[in-house]
């Protein structure tokens, strides 16, 4: 490469084009029964910008991880419902957290006992006393490239919105926190019209160039509560948390009359592109299945209905 790109510049280009927040402070989940205990891991984490919770009933964990979503997770080894190390083996058994650090912070230092606890699913041993430098460095590096690695898995190349899986995985964390909190939620799907003409007059690259700069459209103009995924190869999906659906409907219609105002500079004449999109929002018992159903139905009859709109 040329020119006075250095590799911090050419780092920091790549994040903003994945979206890593490496800026945002690291989460870190300590789950310990004695709240003295966690209450000086606290201290120290929080000294160094690093936000915690402290859950004290094991019991909980599930629940917590999902709504909190932790970089790391700290844990104690001996606790009364459950111990250290079959919690870690309860959570590594969940699809969504085999990657998340299990870091074991204990005064245990009988050396079969910590491996044991490691081959359970923790990433870490550190015995009680721990210098405060030791316990920020391990849980920042840790911390760091789990976040890394997760942004990888979870989004998609072209784009650098969220993957299929990883959209629906959103749409079930913000269901459950919908239905906690008694707020609304809408799921959005959106679809390119006549996609295939794009390809087949302008060539697939063009078409590439359509895809990304929706996604990059999407962007700007969703809040940054919203979760924005790129569902199939010219699909989106979006999960708009705290939105009912004629708001969803009022701010992607606009998207939609904005996007569909782009020129595209193109031989053999100029381009533009217009979308079709589909809503629904959560009532009730709908599980993320039905709703992205009702919302690929809104999307039918949006296509049907002449494309380039938008349906609830
Ligand atoms: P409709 O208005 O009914 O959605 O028409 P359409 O042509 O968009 O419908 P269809 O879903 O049949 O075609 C989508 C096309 O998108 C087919 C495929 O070649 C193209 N496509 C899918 N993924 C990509 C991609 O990553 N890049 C490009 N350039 N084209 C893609
Ligand atoms: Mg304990
Ligand atoms: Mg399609
Ligand atoms: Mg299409």
């Amino acid at each position: 490469f040329t020119g006075n790109l250095d590799a911090s510049s050419l780092i920091e280009r790549i994040e903003v084009l994945t979206h890593v927040s490496q800026y945002d402070p690291y989460k870190v989940l300590i789950i310990d029964d004695s709240r003295a205990q966690a209450t000086h891991t606290e201290r120290v984490l929080n000294s160094a910008g690093i936000v915690t919770r402290t859950l004290t009933e094991p019991i909980q964990a599930m629940a917590e991880l999902a709504d909190f979503q932790p970089d790391l997770i700290i844990l104690d080894m001996y606790m009364p419902d459950c111990n250290g190390p079959e919690l870690a083996k309860v959570i590594r058994h969940n699809d969504r957290y085999v990657s998340v650090p299990i870091i074991f912070l204990s005064a245990e230092d009988d050396l079969d006992k910590q491996l044991d606890a490691m081959s359970e699913g923790g990433d870490d041993f550190l015995t009680k006393p721990i210098k405060p430098r030791h316990l920020i460095a391990t849980v920042r590096n840790r911390a760091s490239r789990a976040r890394n690695l997760k942004s990888r898995m979870v989004r998609d190349s072209l784009t650098g919105l969220y993957n299929h899986t990883h959209t629906l995985q959103l749409l079930e964390d913000a269901r459950f926190r919908a239905r906690r909190d008694g707020q609304p939620l809408s799921f959005a799907m959106l679809d390119i019209d006549h996609f295939k003409r794009v390809n087949d007059t302008y060539g697939h690259p063009m078409g590439d160039r359509v895809i990304k700069s929706l996604a990059l459209f999407l962007k700007q103009r969703l809040r940054k509560t919203d979760h924005i995924g790129r569902y199939g190869g010219e699909e989106f999906a979006v999960v708009l948390p705290d939105t009912d659906a004629a708001t969803a409907a009022k701010v992607l219609d606009e998207i939609r009359q904005r996007f569909s105002e782009i020129i595209y500079p193109a031989q053999p004449q100029d381009l533009s592109c217009t979308f079709s999109c589909g809503i629904a929002e959560l009532r009730g018992e709908l599980d993320g299945k039905e709703l992205s159903k009702q919302a690929d139905e809104a999307l039918y009859v949006a296509k049907h209905g002449g494309r380039n709109r938008v349906e609830i």
